[in-house]
């Protein structure tokens, strides 16, 4: 969540709507929607933080924006609360089945809407805070595998869709077993760090991801890039962790850290789809792992692919 949270208000009376909008003053950067359909729409775009309901609105009422908008999955932690006329039983029920987080009955009070939604603000900075961590390895920052798996199967399905390549990358430190032998294991975890950021700041498209897939291995995911371009990629992180020139007296080559890397790349073949032997996240990513073994055996320091 930014440090400044975002508001959607949605009311089919505009006048309510200022009205809320003034009460909020100060709580974060407030937007409108005066439509069920125009609450979708701005949803989309701004990504709320939190989000004030109209139950009753003409077209797509505010049980049916609720439901819509929890069926996607970035919208799992956004408390959405219903500022409804009626306070019945089966409507809140109802309401409380599609996602809501609270009511909040008509005619609205400023200091009960603040404290409801000061709460439900700090709740989703602690749910945004706890996804985050849950995705995010403590000893280098990059994303972890769970992270990385998440991201593989939403890039996969857009491979599927537009027939985009998609390129995987397995990288691996080189005798890393030795150097927590020779340096120690806090040594080893420095190690760990510096070649996680320097594998970070090799990527340069918003959508390329880079991250600790496991112990010294991290996996990178290039989505649109195929497997000339993967492996230009992967030249580069080796030579740029060649270039920390951190000592490694039993390493591959030459006294420093180097790392292997293995690629592969799910592509269409033009005019006949997919091949389909390749069509799976398990066999791309086991290629990836048979390309990193061949430039193991190859000597280490290089890309295979
Ligand atoms: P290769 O060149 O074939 O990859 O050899 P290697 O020694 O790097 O491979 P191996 O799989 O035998 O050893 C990996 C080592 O990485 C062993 C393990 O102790 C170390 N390691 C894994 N995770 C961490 C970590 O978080 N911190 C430290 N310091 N070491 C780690
Ligand atoms: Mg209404
Ligand atoms: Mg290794
Ligand atoms: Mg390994």
């Amino acid at each position: 969540m930014a440090a400044v949270p975002k508001l959607l208000v949605v009311d089919d009376d505009p006048t309510l709507v200022q009205l809320v909008g003034k009460m909020l003053a100060g709580l974060g950067e407030i937007r409108f929607a005066t439509s069920g359909e125009a609450a979708l729409k701005v949803a989309d775009r701004e990504a709320p933080d939190l989000i004030l309901l109209d139950a009753q609105m003409d077209g797509i009422d505010g049980f049916e924006v609720c439901e819509r908008l929890k069926l996607r999955p970035e919208f799992a932690d956004v408390p959405i609360l219903f500022v409804t006329a009626n306070d019945d039983e089966p409507s809140e029920l109802r309401g409380f089945a599609v996602g809501a987080a609270d009511f909040i009955h008509k005619p609205v009070r400023e200091p009960l809407l603040r404290a409801r939604v000061l709460t439900h603000l700090r709740l989703k900075a602690l749910a945004d805070e706890l996804r985050h961590q849950a995705g995010t390895d403590a000893l280098t920052h990059l994303p972890n595998r769970r992270s990385f798996d998440a991201a593989l199967a939403v890039e996969w399905s857009r491979v599927m869709r537009q027939h985009d390549p998609l390129c995987v990358l397995m990288i691996d430190v080189d005798r890393f077993k030795q150097y927590n032998d020779r340096y120690g294991h806090l040594d080893g975890d420095h190690c760990l760090h510096a070649v996680a950021a320097c594998l970070r700041s090799v990527l340069n498209r918003p959508a390329d991801l880079v991250a600790r897939y496991g112990g010294e291995e991290f996996a990178a995911l290039l989505p649109g890039t195929d497997l000339e371009g993967g492996c230009q990629v992967a030249e580069r992180m080796l030579q740029a962790v060649l270039e920390l020139r951190l000592p490694h007296l039993d390493g591959a080559i030459s006294g420093i850290v180097s790392v292997s890397v293995g690629v592969s790349c799910v592509e269409g073949i033009e005019g006949q789809g997919w091949d389909v032997a390749s069509v799976s996240t398990a066999s791309l990513l086991d290629r990836a792992d048979q390309a990193l073994y061949l430039a193991k055996a190859r000597g280490r320091a290089r890309v295979a692919s």
